[in-house]
């Protein structure tokens, strides 16, 4: 529904009835997104109804898919065939670049977590856990018999946030739960500072600096100087939905404080103790301030299907299986943008989805998702085909690679020259020097990442008159297969095989002697990985018969190492910061730390477990700022990472 047309009086009071409160149980399409308790696009009230947007789309129409659905034919094929990956979970993130403008609504980001089930090991454990405690103080469960109630149990989450073109701030969930026969409670729980967890510990590192929380700060005017954490609490029953309840971290004393954008609740709740707690808020207008429905007939569960915690596969959920909701952190009064401040305000960082035992607020914590990074935008990586020039210099382009259509990219140089505009997705150069390339969200906002490009040049080479006409590099198994063509092959000694596994730092592999024909030749070349690198990159180094040397330029082979799929977050990060993966089997994994001069500084061995595994890096911390690189490797394979600390 557009609210830029005028009005008719009657039009205009008949929607304030309609709006008179949040609605529940009723279908909207706020921020034009179907908050329908249904996955799909163009589809409302399971009808079609073109143009509306959704988690998925499989129906012609206008609305567009969120989530990303690639690989999801390959996730079910392997679940038919192979059905204990049915225990392993699945994230995805937005269909869209972040900060896509999509019909005059801006996507912020958007997640699905299929989280563990059954014998959930990212569950609450051995205390009784609460809201409105400090997160660190959390216990999960660190072993996987004790199983979850079907009601307490979620199977998937989803989270999106956009922002209309009111500039209202959405934020939409949905999750689907194994069973939802009586009563279900839930929290969307929004951090300002990252919190993540340790499986093999059952620990949460919460770094909010208000008892593990970002308390919401206020002038005594009663204006918003710093914003928090919030909570939106879900309670069902078997009527359905019964309302949402948005509660604000906040020290006690704050409640004397009248705020100037929201209320305080009539009698205000408060969980917590005296130096902080969850507050909570209603807004000055309850109009167009939230949506919250359960799907009340069996609707298609998405390509991803629906896996239940006995492991078996459904197409559909069936009745009160899915709950969607949707709130205008706007019309709560607790936008970002609402305070003045800029548009790079993120309105969080992390986000985790919970379960309750019961409608109270303090109840005993259940199942929990996450935490799940926000806005995890990869950071910037500055590429060049050639950073070798010897005898001339010529103008260079240094690209980004897989721009976000939607970010700034910056360059300076300390000692390199740049030829004309210093933004933009790629620059020319034409000196040797070091070229950093950051991103942000405008110019105006800060720096989400940075990079850095190498041009070098050789002034003492000689002229080499041998050129190479072709050079390709491709994987047979556990090779890279190497043909390259060259002219003037009489002035040739030999060639070395070079490999990099950043594209930046080369090292010699083989050496490769000429032979003796005269004019254009033909070369050939195997480079074998014991153990697989993921993806490498090979240049040829032509060293003359009479000295001088040139270089090829660089081609990427990409092994493809499962631990590819490896995810490291927060990244960029202050020094702290966590590697992620499934594990085919159990068995051992290492990792290194290397600095941009190639210094190993950590090296360290971790047990682990067939699933899901989480390893906590903090070896980084009070160390320099700037880039590292993370070798991270199993007994056949490895993968590398760039770590950026801020
Ligand atoms: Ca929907
Ligand atoms: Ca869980
Ligand atoms: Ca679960």
């Amino acid at each position: 529904m557009s609210m830029k047309k005028p009005l008719s009086g009657i039009l205009a009071l008949l929607l304030l009835a309609f709006f008179a409160k949040g609605q529940v149980n009723v279908v909207k399409t706020p921020a034009n997104f179907g908050s329908d308790a249904d996955t799909r696009a163009n589809i409302l009230n399971n009808a079609n109804s073109a143009g509306t947007d959704d988690w998925y789309k499989n129906t012609s129409g206008s609305g567009e898919q969120i989530i990303d659905t690639s690989g999801a034919a390959a996730i079910l094929d392997n679940y038919i065939n192979n059905p204990s990956s049915r225990a392993v979970p699945v994230i995805r993130r937005m269909h869209q670049p972040t900060f896509s403008v999509l019909n005059g609504n801006t996507l912020l980001d958007a997640i699905f977590q299929r989280d563990h089930h059954g014998s959930d090991s990212s569950s609450f454990g051995s205390r009784s856990n609460k809201n409105g405690e400090n997160p660190n103080d959390w216990s999960g469960k660190t072993s996987y018999t004790s199983n979850l109630l079907g009601k307490n149990d979620i199977l998937d989450a989803f989270a999106h946030m956009r922002r209309d073109q009111l500039d209202s701030l959405w934020m939409i969930g949905g999750v689907s739960m194994d069973e939802q026969n009586g009563s279900s409670h839930f929290d969307f729980e929004l951090f300002q500072n990252t919190i993540s967890y340790n499986t093999a510990t059952g620990q949460f590192n919460s770094t909010g600096p208000d008892l593990g929380h970002t308390a919401w700060l206020f002038d005594s005017a009663g204006n918003v100087t710093r914003i928090g954490d919030v909570i939106f609490s879900v309670d069902l029953s078997s009527k359905g939905i019964e309302a949402i309840h948005t509660r604000i971290w906040v020290p006690l004393a704050t409640l004397a404080i009248t705020p100037t954008s929201f209320n305080w609740s009539n009698p205000v709740e408060f969980d917590g103790v005296n130096f902080g707690g969850y507050a909570e808020i209603v807004p000055k207008s309850l109009i167009n301030s939230y949506t919250a429905i359960e799907n009340s007939q069996n609707t298609w569960a998405g390509p991803f299907r629906l896996v239940r915690a006995n492991e078996t596969l459904q197409d559909d959920f069936t009745k009160s299986q899915f709950m969607e909701i949707a709130v205008n952190l706007t019309a709560f009064g607790i936008d970002p943008l609402g305070f003045g401040i800029k548009d790079c305000a993120l309105p969080f960082k992390n986000l985790m989805v919970k379960t309750r035992s019961s409608s109270s607020f303090g109840a005993e914590l259940k199942d929990f998702v996450g935490p799940i990074v926000v806005f995890d935008q990869k950071p910037v990586n500055g590429f060049t085909d050639l950073g070798y020039y010897c005898d001339s210099m010529p103008q260079v382009t240094l690209q980004v690679q897989n721009p976000n259509p939607n970010f700034v990219y910056q360059w300076q140089t300390p000692n390199g020259n740049i030829i004309g505009q210093t933004n933009g997705n790629s620059i020319i150069v034409d000196k040797p020097g070091i070229y950093y390339v950051t991103e942000s969200m405008t110019s105006e906002c800060p720096n989400t990442s940075v990079d850095s490009v190498q041009i070098l040049f050789d002034s003492t080479c000689r002229i080499l008159d041998v050129d190479i006409i072709g050079f390709s590099a491709i994987r047979n198994k556990n090779q890279a297969a190497l043909q390259w063509d060259i002219s003037n092959n009489q002035d040739v000694a030999d060639f070395i095989v070079e490999y990099s596994i950043d594209g930046r730092r080369f090292q010699p592999a083989l050496t490769v002697l000429a032979h003796g024909m005269v004019g254009d030749a033909f070369y050939e070349s195997k480079h074998t990985w014991n153990r697989l690198p993921g993806k490498v990159y090979y240049r040829i180094r032509i060293n003359g018969a009479k000295g001088g040397a040139k270089y090829s330029r660089i081609v990427p082979v990409n092994f493809g190492s499962n631990l590819d799929k490896v995810n490291v977050f927060p990244n960029p990060s202050r020094g702290r910061t966590n590697i992620e993966f499934m594990a085919d089997e159990t068995g051992e994994l290492q990792y290194s730390i290397y600095d941009l001069q190639g210094k190993k500084i950590s090296d360290r061995k971790y047990r682990v477990t067939k699933g899901g595994n989480r390893i906590e890096v903090t070896e980084l911390e009070n160390k320099q700022r700037g880039l590292y690189l993370l070798q991270i490797r199993n007994g056949k394979e490895e993968t590398n990472r760039k770590l950026i600390i801020e």
